[in-house]
């Protein structure tokens, strides 16, 4: 696609360059809205605005190459609650700081309000739900930034909302996800999704846990982790745990989830356990349950891994140091 690097083309620098200001606040400014726009040729004179929808790999380089960034990926089966947890955070930030953090900026603003919608009272829906992450999109970064007034430092948070159908198609298949998933690498935090409900179920438990031991195992074996990478485990939907009338499922669940950390123990030494019910449905926690601590573990956490994101392949490869890094990342550069 030609623009798909259009946000590297919109530095603050150019607006200032605009000799006339009236150009700029009149309403011939174009948004990048629609497919369309992204066709258009570059027309002098008028400005284009991000889209706001979610970033693909080539559009988060500018971001992960000049500032501080820390990329974290939920890998979940499907409908295990990934996307929702994403949305949530962004939907805590809406109206007060959270966790002591101020929301700074968000490139993907769209990408937010599109995932969010179903949550909301007023989509009508009966219940919250989420749209399900299609597999086929390569629009797959959401992007916030954060502002900690403690260190009177900015840091950008990319999530990788990837479909769970389409990670756990690779399950067992070191190959085909080197292959489609190489960013991986440049994962700082794994955020390893199990679905509550299905661990309040022990009928589905043991299942459940085994698949995702397989998933953690590929990647693992794929390579796609550094030393700097750091891991989650999440229950999600705890609400279904909290609620249920057996009094040694906690135990039961926590046993099990043990053999998970286990496994992850054995590649990353900086493994956490995270109960979150995000978008809870009966009233017994609170909207956001146990993000705040899954925040703040993402946040003391250093970010290093970043500098394994390929610069896109459609970019021109200017400096040596991109040529480089493209080439050692299995690229093929033109000079
Ligand atoms: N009970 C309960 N249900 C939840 C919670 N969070 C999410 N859900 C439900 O789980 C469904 C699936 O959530 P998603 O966030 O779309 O799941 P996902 O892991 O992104 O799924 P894919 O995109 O298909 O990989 C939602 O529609 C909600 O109905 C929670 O905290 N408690
Ligand atoms: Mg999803």
């Amino acid at each position: 696609m030609e623009d798909a690097n259009i946000i590297n083309r919109i530095p603050a620098i150019e607006v200032e360059q605009v000799p006339d200001i009236d150009t700029l606040i009149s309403d011939e400014i174009e948004t990048l809205n629609s497919d369309e726009l992204y066709e258009d040729a570059e027309k002098p004179g008028y400005l284009r605005l991000p889209h706001g929808n979610a970033l693909t790999l080539d559009e988060i380089y500018p971001i992960t190459a000049s500032e501080e960034s820390k990329i974290i990926a939920f890998i979940g089966p499907y409908e295990s609650g990934k996307t929702t947890i994403e949305t949530t955070i962004y939907q805590l930030f809406q109206r007060t700081p959270f966790c002591g953090l101020y929301f700074s900026d968000s490139a993907t603003l769209t990408g937010y309000e599109e995932r969010s919608f179903y949550t909301r009272l007023n989509s009508k829906n009966r219940t919250a739900s989420t749209l399900r992450t299609s597999r086929f999109n390569e629009r797959i970064f959401l992007h916030m930034k954060l502002f900690d007034p403690k260190t009177n430092s900015k840091t950008n948070y990319l999530f990788a909302d990837i479909s769970g159908e389409f990670i756990f198609s690779h399950k067992g298949n070191v190959t085909t996800l080197k292959e489609n998933m190489p960013f991986l690498k440049a994962t700082d935090d794994y955020t390893f999704v199990l679905d509550g409900v299905q661990l309040a179920d022990k009928t589905l438990r043991n299942g459940a846990i085994d698949s995702m031991r397989n998933m953690a195992r590929t990647i693992f074996d794929a390579q796609l982790f550094t030393n700097h990478t750091h891991a989650q485990i999440i229950v999600s939907k705890y609400d279904a745990i909290q609620a249920s009338a057996d009094a040694n499922l906690k135990a039961a669940v926590e046993k099990s989830v043990q053999s998970l950390v286990s496994l992850v123990s054995k590649y990353i030494s900086d493994v956490t356990v995270h109960n979150i019910a995000a978008m809870p449905q009966n009233k017994g926690l609170a909207i956001g349950y146990g993000i705040d601590g899954l925040l703040k573990t993402w946040m003391q956490k250093n970010c290093q891994n970043s500098s394994y994101i390929p610069c896109a392949p459609t970019n021109n490869l200017k400096s040596e140091f991109n040529k480089l890094n493209y080439k050692l990342l299995g690229g093929e550069t033109n000079g």
